[in-house]
């Protein structure tokens, strides 16, 4: 009898759509959606692949009569539907969107996918749950029978919330390389040709981004998880461990990308990118350096100040790094202890004089300040603002999230006016929904357009 491994299977993912108030393409990718895919493709499977969020899909650009304003370095805007507000966002005075194609669209893409053994679902933040659920309504209309299964953060740090709600058959909670494979053995009956030690993460084959109609940029990690502990951050709830790459296995990747792909621009995605830079980031773009890759660098993602030394800094400078952004959260002392310890008040201080000397300017160094955490009053907010700008440096409001199995987490439910524990849509960043007397949303609206108002190179808003 044949072997079940010889028969390959027919697996489709899906990366769903967005639903929320505001949403930029930041150099955001499925990356553990596409890392499963590349997998899979190993164990002899056939992988298509479907993007809600395509801003390149040409059925959209031909239905829409408009295709959204991208830039050149792999970051801009999505196609945009204004939708129904669920009712408990009905107090948010904003239009709510679903951003990405028109679900005729996905249902045209859906219809080439008759043949489909499997559907593979990803989820991010918790509260774009909605985009989730719909794309798995009409994978189910379309692909009757055809069993779907759903992991991601939204299904790990909610599971319970998935499993009841999604109509996903099968919800994965945490890392999905082994799992996934296990699923497939006992539904489908198929061998494991390549099964991954999920703590070598250079033992995975390069994630799936040739499944992309327009590669704009390749999305990389060298590492997952965080020495640090911070009490608002799922870091250590998402991973336990801090695991890293070999720093030359990931410039092998960059230059399969950049030289089989035409890619230029690199997104890390790395929680603690800096951290112990002489094993990682150093050797990293030395070896950039050596091979002549000529690449454009982004952290959307904060990285650490404390790492930041005169060496560091021109050796980010020189490699490309072109977005650079920092984790500070605040300037008070006391709630820097409290949260976690991850940097003091001196330590942005020097990085910032640093930088500059290396070229940057102070548009270019972003600084991240955590907004509306629990008891937050709004002299605190102020006072980091007037710090980072005392330090020459930008800064970039970013509002909590709070976040299930966090620290921080039952200081949130108890301060929210917000059902925060039935509701994952509460947790939705712009409703600040742990707002205060003190703190208050028009208060903080108010702190966000005075920071607009500020020339270009010294405020921002995300
Ligand atoms: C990179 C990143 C971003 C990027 C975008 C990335 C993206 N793709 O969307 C940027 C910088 C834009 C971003 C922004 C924000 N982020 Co963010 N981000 C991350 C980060 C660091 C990594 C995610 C990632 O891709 N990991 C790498 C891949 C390999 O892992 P993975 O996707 O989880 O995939 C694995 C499994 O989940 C599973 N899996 C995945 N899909 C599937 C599917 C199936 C079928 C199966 C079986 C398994 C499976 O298998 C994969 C391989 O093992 C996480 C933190 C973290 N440590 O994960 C935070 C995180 C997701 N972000 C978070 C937050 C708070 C934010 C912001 C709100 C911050 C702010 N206040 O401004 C904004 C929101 C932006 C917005 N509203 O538009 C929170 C989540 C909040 C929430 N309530 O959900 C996280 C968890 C960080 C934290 N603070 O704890 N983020
Ligand atoms: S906030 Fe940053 S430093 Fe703190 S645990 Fe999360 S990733 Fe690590």
């Amino acid at each position: 009898m044949l072997k079940a491994a010889a028969m390959s299977k027919n697996i489709l993912l899906i990366n769903p759509w967005i639903y929320d108030f505001a949403a930029y393409d930041f150099w955001l990718k499925p990356l553990g959606l596409l890392y499963l895919g590349s997998l899979l493709r190993t164990n002899n499977h056939r992988v298509s692949y479907i993007d809600c969020l395509d801003p390149h899909s040409t059925l959209m650009a031909k239905k829409s009569g408009k295709t959204p304003r991208r830039h050149a370095y792999g970051h801009g805007r999505f196609f945009r539907q204004v939708i129904d507000k669920p009712d408990c966002l009905q107090i948010m005075p904003r239009n709510y969107c679903r951003y990405g194609i028109d679900p005729d669209v996905f249902r045209a893409e859906l219809s080439q996918y008759h043949d489909t053994d499997v559907v593979l679902v990803t989820s991010m933040m918790t509260y774009w749950y909605p985009g989730v659920f719909d794309a798995i309504r009409i994978i189910k209309e379309s692909l009757p029978g055809v069993p779907v299964m759903l992991g991601g953060k939204y299904a790990t740090l909610c599971h319970d919330h998935a499993v009841n709600h999604s109509g996903a058959d099968h919800v994965v909670c945490g890392r999905g390389e082994k799992q996934i494979l296990q699923l497939l053995r006992h539904l489908l009956n198929e061998d494991v040709i390549f099964e991954p030690d999920e703590d070598n993460l250079d033992a995975l084959p390069y994630p799936a981004f040739d499944l992309i109609r327009k590669i704009d940029q390749v999305a990389l990690i060298t590492s997952i998880g965080c020495p640090y502990h911070c009490s608002y951050c799922s870091s250590h709830v998402l991973q336990k461990n801090f695991i890293r790459r070999d720093p030359i296995r990931v410039v092998d990747e960059i230059e399969h990308w950049h030289k089989n792909f035409g890619v230029t621009d690199f997104s890390f995605y790395d929680d603690a990118l800096l951290v112990d830079s002489a094993n990682m980031i150093v050797p990293l773009l030395d070896e950039v350096k050596r091979r002549k890759l000529s690449c454009r660098f982004h952290c959307p993602n904060g990285l650490h100040v404390r790492e930041i030394d005169a060496e560091l800094s021109k050796i980010l400078y020189d490699s490309g790094f072109k977005t650079i952004r920092f984790g500070f959260e605040t300037a008070d002392f006391q709630l820097q202890k409290e949260t976690g310890g991850k940097v003091q008040n001196e330590e942005l201080r020097d990085a910032v004089i640093h930088l500059k000397n290396a070229g940057y300017k102070q548009e270019d160094i972003g600084i991240y300040l955590l907004c509306g955490i629990p008891g937050q009053k709004t002299a605190d907010v102020m006072h980091s603002i007037d710090f980072v700008l005392q330090c020459g440096a930008k800064p970039v409001l970013a509002e909590y999230s709070p976040i299930p199995g966090t620290k921080m987490w039952p200081d949130a439910v108890a301060a929210s006016p917000f059902d925060i524990e039935s509701e994952p849509l509460y947790h939705n960043n712009s409703l600040l929904c742990c707002r205060n007397d003190d703190f208050s949303y028009d208060v903080y609206s108010r702190i966000k357009a005075k920071l607009k108002m500020l020339p270009k190179e010294a405020g921002a808003v995300e």
